[in-house]
């Protein structure tokens, strides 16, 4: 069996269950590296070394190391394209560009306000932080301009990039749970009927119920 891959970071990050649902998808083994960040691990040298910004994800495959989640994700679908869910990254040019689009709609639309709010009202209660409501405010707003047009191209295809499910569809997967799961904000998603009805099939993937599960899991302890 190949060396599995190395992916370093907790699954409750939603950078790095967004590559752990690529890998799964893909069937492609790999270890998770337990990196403490309430510690600090990831702003120390040696982990600094292989994620130079200090943060959660980092990525090795024999003798590359990556980050950025969604870089790890293209890099992951390229190289494991014989296997696994071989549709994900498409598979010509055409399709490669609908997801390409929608992964940048992804990244610079949808990430931005989504992630402040997965932030300020997942994990800022958590950590005890105080919560800005302009920031949520904002957010909320902005994501519902965002999830309107959502909502228009979902009434059109079945999934963002055309019929199948890729890659685009999977980047939304970690901000959406949070969102869906353990704030007030699902109901942006579940009242628009076609988003609703996307939301509904990508989440019950078998691969995003395996992370989903490993989120829920006790964290290994650090070496
Ligand atoms: N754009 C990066 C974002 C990575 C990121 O923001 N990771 C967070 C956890 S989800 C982190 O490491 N935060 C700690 C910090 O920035 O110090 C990616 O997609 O990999």
């Amino acid at each position: 069996m190949a060396t599995p891959v190395k992916v370093y970071g907790p699954p409750m990050s939603t950078a790095v269950s967004r590559v752990l649902a690529c890998l799964l998808e893909k069937d492609v083994n790999f270890q998770l590296i337990p990196v403490d960040m309430s510690k600090g691990e990831h702003k120390k040298p040696d982990y600094l070394k292989i994620q130079p910004f200090g943060q959660v994800p980092s990525f090795q495959d024999e003798s590359i190391s990556l980050f950025e989640s969604r870089a790890i994700c293209r890099y992951v679908s390229e190289k494991y394209a014989n296997q696994g869910n071989k549709r994900l990254y498409g598979t010509n040019p055409l399709e490669k560009a609908s997801i390409e689009q929608w992964l940048e709609a992804e990244g610079q639309s949808f990430n931005p306000p989504s992630s402040a709010l997965v932030f300020q009202l997942a994990f800022a209660p958590r950590m005890k932080l105080k919560q800005d409501l302009g920031v949520i405010k904002q957010s909320e707003e902005k994501l519902a301009k965002v999830l309107d047009v959502y909502e228009q191209r979902l009434g059109e295809s079945r999934f963002l990039a055309g019929d199948e499910f890729t890659l685009a569809d999977l980047s939304h997967l970690p901000n959406t749970q949070y969102l869906v799961s353990v704030t007030e904000k699902g109901e942006m998603f579940t009242k628009r009927k076609n988003v609703g009805r996307w939301w509904s099939e990508i989440s019950g993937r078998d691969s995003w119920k395996k992370v989903v599960a490993l989120q829920k899991a006790p964290p290994p302890k650090s070496a």
